[in-house]
């Protein structure tokens, strides 16, 4: 089939993991790029940085101690947003006052003791020790009978809320299937159920044979720029074979990970020449027990910036209110990661 010119018309694309529309609104930057990037000099940040809370050694809010790590470290989230022990009570007036009581757990993973190094700028073998604790704890914590889905996500920058440069992420258990993958859950499943195939293998053959919108791939991994993204450079990671969640991948699919997330995290930092910011997470089965074939493991990155290191896109007005709108077509999007 051949593609249509959407280069100049507005349009909209749908999500099928989401079944949610957006809007691109390709003419808004038919004007030529001026090339010109303002750049913000960053800091350098110091191998170790003494009033860092995640730095080896230095003492945390309320108390604890880092130890002397060496490698990757994890920790109970000191202000974590679910409890274990929180009792699963429930609420229901009238269908219209409704509330759940939530268990859960929220734990916090250094990449790295180094304050100063990001995924970009680590090796792919200490990028591989990271991907290694990431199966461990989806692992232990799915284990638990309270936790029916673990969610493994990174804030990188102070734009996306992120606390402290020091390589880190956040992984939060909890016994309910959050909003986003419960989505997706349902769109896979139908997919699976209505054509006998899964949707994001079917959806990577696609990219693949169109090859406009791939950033990057290995023998294990592609990433897209996605049909409907909605960030301005938002990326899709994609398991090239079919995989549920993290805990299938060998050991080969493991360094392939590794390999992958420092290739696109490069790309990202070429693209504006700063340590980029975004918010990214895994999308994987749930941890409830059953087998899920729908569900085929990938990553979301959704990175803010838009036309240079200072300029940003906001959620505002029309997305707030209607729904979500870009100017970048992924196509271009795509191009520009690749460094065309
Ligand atoms: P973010 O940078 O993505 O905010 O993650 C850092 C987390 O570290 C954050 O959730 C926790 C915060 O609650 N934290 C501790 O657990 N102990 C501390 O001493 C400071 C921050
Ligand atoms: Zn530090």
């Amino acid at each position: 089939m051949e593609t249509p010119n959407w280069k100049q018309q507005p349009h909209r694309r749908y999500n099928p993991l989401t079944r949610e529309w957006v809007l691109v609104s390709p003419q808004r930057t038919e004007r030529p790029w001026q090339g010109q990037v303002e750049r913000r000099p960053e800091a350098a940040q110091p191998p170790y940085e003494p009033s860092c809370y995640l730095c080896p050694g230095n003492a945390r809010a309320g108390g604890a101690r880092n130890p002397a790590y060496t490698s990757t470290f994890v920790f109970e989230n000191d202000f974590a947003a679910l409890r274990a022990g929180t009792p699963p009570l429930t609420w229901n007036q009238d269908g219209l006052l409704v509330a759940e009581g939530e268990p859960g757990l929220c734990r916090v993973v250094c990449f790295s003791p180094r304050h100063d190094l990001t995924l970009a700028r680590m090796s792919v073998e200490d990028i591989r020790r990271v991907v290694d604790v990431w199966i461990g704890q989806y692992r232990e914590l799915g284990a638990l009978p309270f936790i029916d889905y673990v969610q493994i996500f990174e804030n990188r920058g102070e734009m996306m809320g992120c606390s402290n440069p020091h390589p880190h992420c956040q992984v939060w258990a909890n016994r309910a299937l959050p909003n986003e993958p419960a989505k997706e859950q349902q769109a896979q499943a139908a997919h699976l159920a209505e054509r006998h195939s899964c949707l994001l293998c079917d959806y990577l053959k696609l990219e693949e044979q169109a090859g406009e919108r791939l950033v990057c791939a290995n023998q294990w991994f592609a990433a897209v720029v996605p049909f409907w993204a909605v960030w301005p450079f938002e990326t899709l990671l994609i398991s090239r074979r079919h995989a549920t969640a993290l805990d299938q991948l060998d050991d080969a699919a493991k360094t392939g990970l590794a390999d992958i997330l420092k290739r696109l995290t490069t790309r990202y930092d070429n693209l504006f020449e700063v340590s980029f910011p975004y918010s990214m997470g895994f999308h994987q089965r749930p941890t409830d027990g059953e087998p899920h074939p729908e569900w085929h493991l990938h990553a979301h990155y959704y990175p803010p910036l838009l036309r240079s290191a200072t300029v940003r896109k906001f959620m505002v007005g029309y997305e707030m209110l209607a729904m979500p709108q870009r100017d970048i077509t992924p196509e271009e999007a795509a191009a520009r990661l690749r460094g065309e």
